[in-house]
């Protein structure tokens, strides 16, 4: 690490200064990595296993937090474009439940820092049982990246903000390298492999634009910074964003926050929802869009106010909803990584309003090597 890399950089916290890096960030995970006029990658990490990888029968993802709903969003990617069967699982659990794992499973442990005790110990048990493990790691030369069998650096840079940020929108990027990579070798056609590649390459650019909302989502911050709970709500792979944008206000405003899949909002939460119970949507313009204007309509009735993440110019929502936010469009499994930002901006525009420590909030470690 230089001193210029760890330093704030003119940022008043390294939070909002790992945010704005991220095109950079972004640009660094797919420096060299994409061939786009054959519509592939390549990944040296994954060299001499992609064969394996593409016949591997299952995926397990196993990770912590954050990393956790990167992977929740890896599912996704792999089944929809590999159509390997994919599970995830928080590393914790994994572990102590002796889980059953086969021959042909390619196990991926996805680590910002490569040191978080539960995820190494969960590596280890794998490893024991034989398994085929795969690291996704940011801290290069960290435990997990050595005891892997195989793996991708995220080369994010390096991260101080305990609330993980552009690692997160790293790791989501490195899937999607990974995704192209494993669907190449199985049935994807060079055609569809270069417009996935093509809309990965604009990614770093659109989230430019993102930053560039920051003031408008500051003011929208000193409108809900009192708030003491909140509802984040997403549909597909907009769902571990719902996740993540609840884990990122929790962790550094000390509000409580839920993240949910917008249709499981009727199966309880929805009795939590009143004028004190703020709900954010992530509702681009996209197949379950109709599905995510009716789940705002039945907040809205319930007097809750509402922020929506939207792509496009929605005269219909913005009449509806009390804030918009708009992001770039980009193809649906790419959408996390710019559904995201707002949401991290958010958080912390809250969490500075609050005069809270926002990189390093209360109880939290950047590194959890305890158990
Ligand atoms: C989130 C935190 C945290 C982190 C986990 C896993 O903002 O940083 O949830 O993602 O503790 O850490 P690693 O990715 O380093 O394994």
């Amino acid at each position: 690490m230089t001193l210029d890399e760890i330093d704030k950089g003119g940022f008043q916290h390294f939070m909002l200064k790992e945010i704005m890096e991220q095109p950079e960030s972004l640009r660094n995970s797919i420096r060299g990595r994409i061939i786009e006029e054959e519509g592939d990658v390549v990944l040296g990490g994954l060299a001499d296993v992609v064969d394996k990888l593409a016949s591997s029968k299952r995926i397990i993802i196993t990770a912590c937090g954050t990393s956790w709903h990167a992977g929740l969003v890896g599912e996704y990617m792999f089944e929809q474009f590999c159509r390997i069967p994919t599970e995830v699982e928080y590393a914790s659990e994994f572990r102590y439940r002796n889980p059953v794992v086969e021959k042909d499973d390619a196990i991926f442990f996805i680590s910002q820092s490569g040191e978080t005790a539960d995820t190494l110990a969960a590596l280890r048990e794998a490893k024991l049982k034989g398994a085929f493990v795969l690291g996704i790691c940011n801290a290069v030369g960290s435990s997990i990246a050595r005891e892997t069998n195989a793996g991708v650096y995220t080369h994010a840079g390096p991260e101080i903000g305990v609330a993980s940020t552009k690692a997160f929108t790293s790791q989501l990027t490195v899937l999607a390298l990974i995704t192209l990579l494993i669907a190449r070798k199985k049935s994807m056609s060079k055609i569809d492999g270069k417009q996935l590649a093509s809309e990965l390459k604009l990614i770093p650019d659109k989230v430019e634009e993102i930053l560039n909302l920051n003031d408008q989502i500051e003011k929208i911050a000193e409108e809900f910074k009192d708030a003491t709970n909140f509802l984040y709500l997403g549909r597909g792979y907009n769902f571990p964003v719902a996740l993540e944008g609840a884990l990122k206000l929790k962790e550094i405003s000390y509000i409580h926050a839920e993240g949910y899949p917008a249709a499981e909002m009727k199966h309880g939460p929805i009795a939590l929802i009143d004028e004190n119970m703020p709900v954010v949507f992530i509702a681009p313009k996209d197949s379950t869009y109709e599905k995510i204007v009716s789940n705002i309509q039945e907040v809205k009735a319930r007097g809750g106010r509402i922020i929506a993440i939207i792509t496009e110019e929605d005269e219909f929502l913005k009449n509806l909803v009390d804030y918009t936010i708009k992001i770039p469009h980009t193809i649906r499994m790419l959408m996390p990584i710019l559904s995201v930002i707002p949401l991290q901006l958010l958080a912390y525009h809250i969490a500075v309003k609050k005069g809270l420590n926002v990189d390093q909030p209360r109880n939290l470690a950047k590194s959890v090597t305890v158990e």
